[in-house]
């Protein structure tokens, strides 16, 4: 038998608590003295610390974890009281140390989407970089429940979009489902159609989006992040976010395309924005990908 005796187990255990003392001590000085955020962001740092290589998940759709490619998103805060403004302070996080230099995607450095993990309360926000690659904007969250954040941006030419959940308490929570599939949709009185070739999973497809406003075409469309449109499309279950692309090519002047490919089978929230009258608008879909 080999049972260890009561002081050996506490020697175990000293050891065991030494051996984590080391790693706190190595993520710590690994980080850095630069690092004055809150202790929230310390605990997100030690359960993510280091960089996970992405081997085998080269398939995965984007916008599913905190790291990828060697790229780690570090926001905070990620607990938020309902309806108080909070700033949203993140880094993108590359070999250690924040990254600095992004590429214009879609006009921008940094695109920001928010939106509950039911779907609801869609927001797309651009904000602000400081020299030290701190992002920054304030954010107040109306309804409680718990909020998908995709940081969706370029470095060095790829594409990346890392994600995290921040909970907002307070007040009562109603979940609700994706709304049922719906070829049309209405937003501040405008009408958008949508037309999509026949939806096949892992396949590009067409989604061609018709507006108008009291039965007329709307043409005088104004670009909207150099398109004419942008589209965001979240997988329903796991939020996956997909990458489409504006086509130049389009039938009529009221129609905006994208060339979207679903990954999967199963149903898919999309969230259209144009601009028109100088402002931004959104109109959302719900599209089901057959088996
Ligand atoms: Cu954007």
């Amino acid at each position: 038998m080999n049972t260890p005796r009561p002081y050996m187990k506490i020697g175990l255990f000293v050891l065991g608590l030494a051996a984590l003392f080391a790693v706190s001590v190595a993520i710590g000085s690994a980080v850095g003295p630069a690092e004055t955020e809150s202790s929230e962001m310390e605990e997100t740092m030690d359960a993510h610390g280091g960089h996970e290589t992405t081997a085998g998940a080269a398939h995965q759709p984007a916008g599913l974890g905190v790291s990828a490619d060697a790229y780690t998103l570090r926001l905070t805060p990620t607990q938020v009281e309902r309806g108080e403004e909070r700033v949203l302070r993140f880094r993108i996080e590359h070999d250690g140390g924040a990254v600095t230099e992004f590429d214009k995607l879609h006009e921008r450095r940094m695109h920001l989407i928010v939106v509950r993990r039911d779907g609801t309360g869609f927001r797309h926000l651009h904000p602000e970089m400081d020299a030290a690659g701190t992002w920054a904007l304030p954010v107040a969250f109306s309804q409680p429940g718990v909020y998908r954040v995709f940081a969706d941006f370029a470095v060095e030419g790829e594409q990346e979009t890392l994600a995290t959940d921040v909970f907002a308490s307070g007040g009562k929570f109603e979940a609700r489902p994706f709304p049922a599939p719906q070829p049309d949709a209405e937003t501040e009185g405008y009408e958008v159609d949508l037309e999509a070739e026949e939806l096949v999973a892992g396949k590009p497809v067409a989604l061609s989006f018709a507006l108008s406003e009291e039965g007329h075409p709307v043409e005088e469309l104004q670009p909207y992040l150099g398109a004419d449109g942008h589209l965001v499309a979240l997988r329903e279950g796991d939020l996956a976010f997909l990458h489409v692309h504006p086509e130049e090519e389009h039938g009529a002047p009221n129609e905006i395309v994208f060339e979207a490919e679903f990954p999967t089978a199963g149903r898919y929230r999309l969230y259209l924005q144009f601009r028109h009258d100088g402002a931004v608008r959104t109109a959302e879909f719900t599209v089901e990908v057959p088996r």
